[in-house]
């Protein structure tokens, strides 16, 4: 077993809360396989956990310098010591290039969000489990970065954010030419076309559909009791939404025009648990432009990941 312990000078940080994370790191990595072939296995910052496929490795789009390699006793070896196989060099460094960490399960509405924009842009992430079992969002060092206590947050080698929709945007804007280039539009018009649905996600199909998702799907593996009262109130409330979506996709194939794009993958988290974890899918099957609409989004490779993400988290 080998200890890596990182290079404060190279953390270039100037955020507060990415800088904590990086303090005193000392972390124990061991072989693991040739597909995944590291994973730090203990860390003295609680959080550094990383267990990436090869895939991340190859796009690692950062180096942090390590400024060396210690043996199981603590003494220090030299980077050029005949002990360290070379494959130690070259993924330990990779490893730990990766600056994009989204806090919390892919299971939560607001992280898959998140990270479906993340798999849209084709840029590489970690995700940092929070158990929310264990209360571990409302703990003052996740607080630091999340202050309402909740998931995603999200942080990169600059800047530390909170709501996921803003989270998504960051991604867009920040890698504008990677991946999916349109996903935001590319002229404050088309942004401004796409924002003013993802808006409408928000604040006018997020509430109801998320209110029936968490009556339908949630409340019963919580042991928590259902309100006929609400799941009927805000099935209607979404109905009337669906009504006016169903006319706009009439119009066009997607909600801000001919292409995918934000506005449209905002709307998966909630619509998937709804139409596959409730028996309310028929709001959007029963609708034939909302239903069409609903089949081409969710049949995205980005969404598909997240999904299986899902089922093994
Ligand atoms: N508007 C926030 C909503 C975040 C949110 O509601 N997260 C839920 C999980 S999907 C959560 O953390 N719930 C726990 C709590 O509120 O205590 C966002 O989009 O990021």
């Amino acid at each position: 077993m080998l200890r890596y312990v990182t290079d404060k000078k190279q953390l270039l940080l100037q955020n507060p809360a990415v800088k904590m994370k990086f303090q005193a790191v000392t972390l124990k990595v061991r072989q693991r396989s040739s597909r995944c072939p590291l994973k730090i296995v203990e860390s003295k910052a609680k959080y550094r956990l990383i267990d990436l496929p090869e895939e991340h490795y190859q796009k690692a789009n950062k180096v942090v310098d390590i400024d060396g390699v210690f043996g199981e006793d603590g003494d220090r070896k030299e980077d050029n010591n005949e002990d360290i196989p070379e494959d130690y060099k070259r993924i330990k460094h990779s490893a730990l290039a990766i600056l994009q960490w989204v806090y919390g399960p892919p299971l939560s509405t607001a992280v898959s969000r998140v990270l479906a924009t993340l798999l849209e842009k084709d840029v590489p992430f970690q995700i940092i489990p929070v158990d929310m079992s264990k209360g571990e969002h409302k703990k003052p060092d996740y607080l630091k970065i999340q202050p309402f206590g909740q998931v995603p947050a999200f942080q990169d080698e600059s800047i530390s954010l909170f709501e996921s929709r803003s989270i998504c945007r960051y991604v867009c804007e920040k890698y504008a030419d990677k991946g999916n280039k349109g996903l935001y539009g590319t002229n404050p018009l088309e942004k401004a076309s796409i924002d003013q649905w993802v808006e409408a996600e928000g604040q006018s199909f997020g509430p109801p559909s998320g209110a029936l998702v968490f009556q339908l799907a949630f409340a019963p593996r919580m042991n928590i009791p259902q309100d006929q009262g609400a799941i009927k109130q805000n099935e209607e409330k979404l109905q009337k939404v669906l009504d006016i979506y169903e006319r706009r996709l009439g119009e066009s194939r997607f909600l801000a025009g001919d292409e995918f794009t934000f506005a449209d993958l905002s709307h998966l988290p909630n619509g998937d648990y709804l139409v596959n974890a409730t028996d309310k899918g028929h709001l959007f099957t029963s609708r034939e432009n909302v239903g069409r609409w609903w089949n081409e989004i969710s049949d995205r490779e980005s969404w598909k990941k997240v999904v299986e993400m899902r089922k093994s988290s």
